[in-house]
């Protein structure tokens, strides 16, 4: 259905003290990045993959009712993760905004949650190669009077810190009052409650709420030229190559597009994930 058309001062103190600390118990050995025998993938800890995630972007990341992380994306990490040899992975809920960086300082060995690639954020962190390609939604109440982009001019739209919604929105929407949150769950409490008119953010995460909420979807804005990879530290090559190699394996033998029509049912289905089979005869080369 898609219509075309930081307190910093405080915080190196911290930093240096947990530093300090570390130090001064002389015990952990920092994982090599380029890894070793035991540990190929320079992994936190040997065998244990540690995902930086979101729990609030259903259907793409989020934390079931038992606290369980589920979605698209976890499921098709799981999934990678097995035919790279590693079968436990463990899930955490950060804020989008603290997420790269938590990545690219070795407290996560990875970063899970629809990330768009980007030149700036490839400034901080390595993707896999991209494994999801869609929209960014505007969602907004039924009687706030917004239908299209223009309507949002003076009105108050949320944004998630650190998305490629806010930084679309600084740019195309400047006759809109941005309001920065720390997360969706956050964003559409205040759409309910009328303290802002809409919320910006993923197209299916948009599709979700629609539903929770009885909202409904005011524009959609492509965002093709950012697929969502997965995120890892700088030089981490055998790994990367590693998630590479599965990510391949799971387009190939269908297990993408198992998971696309469990997870997005009645979405339109970008082809090039697809099995070689299935897509097209001549294919629209990418610009
Ligand atoms: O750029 C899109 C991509 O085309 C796909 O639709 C999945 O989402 C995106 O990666 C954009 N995601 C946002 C970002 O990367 C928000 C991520 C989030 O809220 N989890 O900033």
């Amino acid at each position: 259905m898609i219509k075309l058309n930081f307190r910093p001062a405080a915080v190196a103190a911290a930093a240096l003290a947990a530093v300090l600390a570390l130090s001064a118990c002389g015990g952990s050995t920092p994982a090599s990045s380029t890894g070793s025998q035991e540990n190929p993938y320079g992994l936190i800890q040997p065998g244990t993959i540690r995902v930086a995630s979101l729990g609030d972007s259903k259907p793409y990341t989020f934390a079931d009712a038992q606290g369980n992380f589920t979605g698209f994306d976890v499921e098709l990490f799981k999934d990678v993760a097995h035919r790279a040899g590693v079968d436990n992975v463990v899930f955490t809920g950060q804020d989008f905004s603290g997420l790269l960086a938590a990545v690219a300082n070795g407290q996560f060995d990875v970063g899970v949650a629809a990330i768009g690639i980007t030149d700036k954020r490839k400034e901080t962190v390595d993707f896999s190669e991209g494994y999801l390609a869609g929209y960014l939604t505007v969602i907004t109440t039924k009687t706030s009077g917004i239908k299209d982009v223009n309507g949002l001019s003076g009105k108050r739209l949320g944004v998630v810190q650190g998305t490629l919604q806010e930084a679309y929105a600084v740019k195309n929407f400047t006759s809109a009052n941005l309001v920065r949150f720390p997360d969706n769950n956050t964003a559409i409490a205040a759409v309910n409650s009328g303290t802002v008119d809409a919320h910006f953010l993923d197209y299916e995460a948009a599709k979700a709420y629609e539903k929770q909420h009885g909202l409904v979807s005011a524009a959609d804005i492509p965002s093709f030229d950012a697929p969502a990879g997965f995120a890892l530290a700088k030089g981490k090559t055998a790994f990367k190559d590693a998630l590479n190699k599965g990510l391949a394996a799971a387009m190939d033998d269908g297990t993408w597009k198992k998971l696309y029509q469990k997870w997005f049912p009645g979405s339109p289905m970008p082809e090039q994930y697809l099995p070689k089979a299935e897509q097209k005869a001549t294919p629209t080369p990418s610009k």
